[in-house]
């Protein structure tokens, strides 16, 4: 498999593999978002970081969501936070598959953004993980195993990070 490339910015250069959009409504959102690339790229998975704001800039998201497909994208991971809309938006423009990372930072520490991402009426799915990290991880890791149907490196490398996290639990609390 080609090395993969975590790229930030719409500037074009790819290797090839299937790719994954992380968009995040806020720059002050990369903290968290990244862990979802740094996972993707522990897989050989190529990704591309934006910040794209479903209500701040919702001209780049329709561009971003008009070109995805032909670009070589296979699934988004949108994360934003507050009355966070991006997951859903990003879901209603795109017949690609869309999972939404709900993040901290107001003064509900996310019950906000997990509500308005995971309370997507009947018709749209957004697949919704957990608040902050844990969820952009695991949003990355999802697509990995979907990805990892009918590959067998694939496969092999997510048995290797489960085995991975199993060794680093103690056998004692000491
Ligand atoms: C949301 O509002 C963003 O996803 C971010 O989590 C939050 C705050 O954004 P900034 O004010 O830091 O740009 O749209």
């Amino acid at each position: 498999m080609a090395k993969a490339k975590r790229r930030s910015g719409s500037k074009e250069a790819r290797t090839g593999g299937p790719r994954i959009g992380i968009l995040m409504g806020s720059r002050s959102d990369l903290e968290v978002m990244k862990h979802a690339a740094d996972t993707l790229e522990q897989f050989g998975i190529e990704s591309e970081m934006r910040v794209i704001s479903a209500h701040r800039t919702p001209e780049r998201l329709r561009a971003f969501l008009a070109t995805a497909e032909d670009r070589g994208f296979v699934a988004i991971i949108a994360g934003a936070g507050a009355a966070a809309h991006l997951a859903g938006v990003t879901a209603a423009g795109t017949l690609l598959p869309v999972l939404g990372v709900p993040l901290s930072g107001t003064s509900l520490n996310g019950m906000d953004a997990l509500l308005s991402t995971v309370q997507m009426p009947a018709g749209i799915p957004v697949g919704t993980l957990a608040i902050g990290r844990a969820g952009a991880v695991n949003a990355a890791l999802l697509i990995v195993a979907f990805l990892a149907g009918g590959d067998a490196a694939l496969t092999k490398k997510l048995a290797a990070y489960r085995a991975q996290r199993a060794a680093e639990v103690p056998d004692g609390p000491l």
